[in-house]
């Protein structure tokens, strides 16, 4: 097992490839945050789960790879698929179930998924995102292609027999595939402590023989470099990586969780170590950027947000003619 979190890393990304970084965690919080604000006015279906706090892990990871690498994520995805050029008018028209959303307004919060975009899916089940992404990075080896696959899921669905299994195929087949676990501490209302023997995920690798990184989840860097290494192993034939992202959630588990069983000292010590903020400084110290900058930049984000919820209230409702063709492939004959 190795330790990434490592302050003498060298190799800064260019000026802009950082900037890039912090607005995509801006857009990401401005996203969630504004989805919120939907959902108090009523204007969402069904609950959400968001994943203010999370985002240096999507912006790091889906930073570090090519765009033709495909993604499974959780109903805690939204920061992935803003990540990967999702328009936010198209993930908020989903979320709002308008014909406008990525999927015709059918799926939902849990359910942004974008093929053209190589987001092939949001699963709404613990763990059922791993086993679709082993599939996806056997087609990549099998068409020589050099991509590769991650996916992406929580600490909680570590403890999911579909998570074994797909480390152990991934491992056994040599596939491109990097498995991202975001260990924010809780799988809904239970601390880790109450579920989960091991304190390090990252040590499950062990059991696949297949490396097991330790990352800040909160330094956007790190998981940048962490993901850079895990995806030029894979192309390079050498197999798949676990990487453990230590992070934390600032909401509740879903909208109707006020999250009263996390001690307000533990809250206060992730709030401190928010990953947006910890970038912002980051840059300015270095002399990246000015505050300024970073605040116009934070702040185009949330009207960005704005402008689309607002378009996508406008979109319309899925008639009830469109379900079919959705759920069921046309007939092809009278067999
Ligand atoms: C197979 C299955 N069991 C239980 C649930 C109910 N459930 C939804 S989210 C969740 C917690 C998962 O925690 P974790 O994997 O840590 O992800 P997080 O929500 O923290 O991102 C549970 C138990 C489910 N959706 N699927
Ligand atoms: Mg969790």
């Amino acid at each position: 097992m190795t330790d990434t979190d490592d302050d003498t890393a060298t190799n800064l990304p260019a000026r802009d490839e950082q900037l890039a970084l912090f607005r995509d965690m801006a857009r990401v919080r401005e996203f969630e945050e504004q989805v919120q604000r939907s959902y108090l006015e009523g204007l969402v279906h069904g609950t959400t789960h968001l994943c203010q706090g999370q985002e240096a892990v999507a912006v790091g990871v889906v930073s570090a790879l090519r765009p033709d690498d495909p993604l499974t994520y959780t109903y805690r995805g939204h920061g992935v698929c803003i990540a990967r050029g999702m328009p936010m008018a198209d993930a908020l028209s989903e979320i709002f179930g308008r014909s406008g959303g990525v999927s015709r307004g059918l799926g939902g919060s849990m359910h942004l998924t974008d093929p053209e975009r190589h987001l092939i899916g949001s699963f709404g089940i613990v763990g059922a995102g791993l086993p679709c992404a082993v599939g996806a990075a056997l087609a990549a080896q099998m068409d020589g292609g050099g991509r590769v696959s991650a996916t992406f899921f929580g600490d909680g669905s570590t403890n999911i027999g579909s998570f074994h299994e797909s480390l152990n195929l991934a491992a056994i087949w040599k596939l491109p595939l990097i498995f991202v676990c975001e260990n924010n501490l809780y799988g809904e209302f239970s601390h880790i402590s109450h579920t989960t023997p091991v304190e390090d995920i990252a040590t499950r690798a062990i059991a696949y023989a297949m490396p097991g990184v330790i990352v800040d989840g909160n330094d956007v860097l790190a998981m940048r470099r962490a993901t850079t290494e895990a995806a030029a192993r894979a192309r390079a034939g050498k197999g798949p990586t676990l990487i453990e992202a230590k992070t934390y959630r600032h909401r509740g588990h879903s909208r109707t969780d006020p999250a009263k069983y996390r001690p307000e000292a533990e809250l206060a010590e992730w709030l401190a170590r928010d990953p947006i903020k910890l970038f912002a400084a980051a840059l300015v110290a270095s002399g990246t950027a000015a505050q300024h900058e970073l605040d116009a930049i934070h702040e185009a984000a949330r009207e960005e947000a704005r402008a689309a919820a607002a378009e996508a209230a406008q979109s319309p409702w899925p008639e009830a003619r469109d379900f079919t063709p959705e759920t069921f492939a046309a007939p092809t004959g009278n067999a």
